[in-house]
């Protein structure tokens, strides 16, 4: 096969915080390169990336978008993702199958959190980056100071390429500093026109233009260094092939200066991304499990290598149905042939293949490494599959996404679509790996977990829009029980006589507490058949009845020890069903005198911060009447809290977190064990309770 496309495709993700101007960069790609010819924007809601319709309600993106340009000789594969820490999931699996990142950051607010969490995950999954200084257009911006603090802040290599011309309104052009080149913009332009630079500032930009070519110097071997130090002239071949190793080996991150709603500095990215970052066959070979041999192997990029490819995506598309999208990283796919799918161990036949751009999808025969392509309507590939052949099955690590934190009890505002409902979640989850759906048996809801407010927000709307069902997210009940903390006895005789056959059952029984997790024991000691064996069997089934609503609030009671010592029976009128009632009604008398709680699930908690936010953190546990654990420094100056928290504290946890610590925290949380409620709150909770049930 010719193997000049492959050679020329560059997979891409635009990944960083909220609001920093992704989407309208991509925008900008779009038409810079002629892939579209009206440039549009978030404002007036009609740009290729964020186009369902509830991105252009919202004006952010939402999911991440697949789109691509031709630049030269390059083709170029965009994964734009979501900026909001709710939507990390989407970073996250985007990471799983780019070639390099481009991170976006909003020069007049800095790096923020979502865009920090994306650093830290580039550091666990290192690929060549650009960092873009976005919004040069505004006001009062020190694009040099901004650069240094972050480079000090997050100990990153950035070396500036371009330079601001002017700065605020008059932000018009830019400077290429390694070509000492200046560019003038106009009206939006796809590209700029060369300038000269301005007297004022060419001791300046000469000055970085050294500086420049000094961090990639060293970047190289001694004798290279030696030779400039020397004051030898290295030729400009050798500087940009160094400088290119230096790239792709993540040693230096290029910075470049541009504003995506005036379209400036964009063009001149567009080249350096096509000269410095790396094509999808530059790559690494990919760590993969080939199923049949049973061991590692790594897979060299190469369209006549084997098939190798991640589903890193999943789309519901209201026309052509499930969408499966995945990136090729070796061999030639070809529609009409069969793949082996890992997770279900099975081939199918790709009956289509689908390239696509934003919502557009453009039928294609066949793809090969680097190309971002779906098939669909193949039920069983899921996200976090890889594809390959029967002849060579093989296994990518699948991506390993946050666990959600924020729960919300799911329940429809009509009668009857519970069903709906669940089964219409189940099809979201299949598209968003970072939710999760509990049917919680003990408080009897539907229990939905998501990243935090904002994503459960978009579920439900989703919920909505996409499956036509009102629901409610509401704060989940707690799952309270209750017990005994004395012994008791009790006795209860049931009797009725009224003409025909009566009901006679009657039974002493002593009631003592077990341990903590010692959940239920009945005792039968019986002596002299004071009741028939076959009675017995009733009683259980009374206590454990009465076990099901505690005397307090109607909670279940676990951690009871029951034994029934003694009773009486009639020969004619003593059945199963009166022992049944007569032990229930016993059993309740009888908690009621051995000093009944209420008893409360508390989570273990495992929270991640900054130092500076420890106190604070702290703080905020205790007034949530949990308990610290222990407290471990671990590294980049952050520490490990263990603590114990009662779980009726822990269901905004995720929003607390974010504002305590300007979103810098996170955390994960497991049950742990039950404990006594305090008796103020006991008193409110059976209140609150007895109130419902009225
Ligand atoms: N002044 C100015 N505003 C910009 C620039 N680029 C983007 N914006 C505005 O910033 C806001 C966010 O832009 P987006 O392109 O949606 O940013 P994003 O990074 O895709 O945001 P998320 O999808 O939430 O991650 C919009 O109102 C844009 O018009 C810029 O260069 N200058
Ligand atoms: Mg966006």
């Amino acid at each position: 096969m010719d193997c000049k496309s492959c050679s020329n495709n560059k997979v891409i993700g635009l990944i960083s915080g909220n609001g920093t101007g992704k989407t309208s960069l991509a925008e900008c790609f779009l038409y810079n390169s002629g892939t579209i010819d009206r440039l549009g924007s978030i404002e007036t809601k009609n740009t290729i990336s964020d186009y369902t319709s509830l991105e252009i309600k919202r004006g952010f993106s939402i999911n991440s978008s697949i789109l691509s340009y031709k630049w030269k000789d390059f083709n170029i594969n965009l994964i734009d993702c979501p900026g909001y820490m709710d939507f990390i999931g989407q970073t996250q699996a985007a990471i799983k199958v780019i070639d390099s990142a481009l991170l976006v950051v909003d020069a007049k607010s800095g790096v923020q959190a979502p865009t920090e969490l994306v650093i830290e995950l580039l550091d666990k999954n290192p690929r060549p980056a650009f960092f873009i200084l976005n919004k040069l257009d505004l006001e009062n911006i020190d694009y040099f100071k901004v650069i240094n603090d972050i480079k000090n802040e997050y100990n990153l290599n950035l070396v500036p390429i371009t330079a601001p011309v002017d700065s605020g309104e008059n932000f018009s052009g830019i400077i290429d500093i390694l070509q000492n080149q200046a560019y003038h913009y106009k009206d939006k332009n796809p590209s700029g026109t060369k300038t000269s630079i301005n007297e004022n500032i060419k001791d300046k930009i000469e000055n970085y233009h050294n500086e420049l070519i000094e961090s990639i110097i060293v970047e190289t071997d001694d004798e290279l260094l030696n030779k400039y130090l020397n004051g030898e002239k290295i030729s400009n071949d050798v500087i940009n092939n160094v400088f290119k190793q230096a790239v792709v080996k993540g040693k230096v991150i290029p910075v470049f200066a541009v504003s995506a709603t005036k379209n400036i500095g964009i063009d001149i990215l567009m080249d350096y991304i096509n000269y410095l970052l790396p094509s999808a066959l530059d790559i690494q070979p990919i760590k993969a499990r080939d199923l049949k041999e049973d061991k590692e192997v790594e897979i060299k990029p190469s369209p006549d290598g084997p098939p190798l490819a991640y589903v890193f995506k999943t789309m519901a598309d209201p026309y052509i149905g499930k969408l499966s999208i995945f990136r090729i990283f070796s061999g030639t796919f070809k529609v009409n042939n069969s793949y082996y799918i890992s997770s279900s161990q099975k081939t199918y036949k790709f009956t289509n293949l689908f390239k696509l751009q934003g919502k557009n999808q453009i039928e294609i025969d066949e793809a090969s490494c680097g190309d971002i392509v779906a098939v669909s309507k193949i039920m069983d590939i899921l996200n976090d599959d890889t594809i390959s052949t029967q002849e060579q099955p093989l296994k990518i690590p699948p991506t390993e996404y946050f666990t959600p934190t924020h729960p919300k009890a799911v329940t429809p505002k009509s009668k009857g679509d519970e069903e709906k409902i669940s089964s219409s979640i189940s099809k979201i989850i299949q598209e968003d790996p970072t939710i999760r759906q509990e049917l919680n048996l003990e408080v009897h809801q539907n229990i939905i977990w998501g990243m935090g407010e904002l994503h459960l927000s978009i579920i439900k709307e989703k919920l909505k829009e996409k499956f036509d069902v009102d629901s409610e997210f509401v704060t989940p009940d707690v799952a309270y029980k209750e017990t005994i903390r004395k012994d008791a006895k009790a006795e209860y005789k049931y009797k009725k006589q009224s003409g025909g056959r009566g009901q006679y059952g009657h039974v002493f029984l002593e009631i003592k507490p077990l341990e903590s997790g010692g959940g239920f024991e009945f005792k039968d000691s019986i002596f002299g058949g004071a009741i028939p064996k076959g009675y017995i069997p009733g009683v259980e089934k009374g206590v454990r009845e009465a076990l099901q609503k505690g005397v307090i609030a109607g909670y279940p009671v676990v951690d009871v020890s029951v034994n029934l010592y003694d009773g009486s029976y009639h020969t004619v009128d003593s059945s199963e069903m009166a022992f049944k009632i007569a032990a229930s009604m016993a059993f309740k008398k009888g908690m009621q005198e051995a000093s009944p709680v209420i008893l409360e699930p508390i989570m273990e908690f495992e929270i991640i911060v900054p130092e500076k936010y420890m106190g604070d953190i702290i703080g905020d546990i205790n007034s949530k009447r949990g308990k610290i654990i222990s407290m471990t420094p671990i590294e980049n100056k952050k520490q490990l809290i263990k603590a114990f928290v009662p779980q009726s504290e822990t269901f905004n946890y995720s929003t607390d977190l974010t504002s305590l610590t300007q979103g810098k925290g996170r955390f994960t949380q497991k049950f742990s064990h039950y404990e006594e409620l305090p008796p103020n709150l006991a008193q409110k909770v059976a209140e609150e309770r007895n109130k419902q049930k009225e």
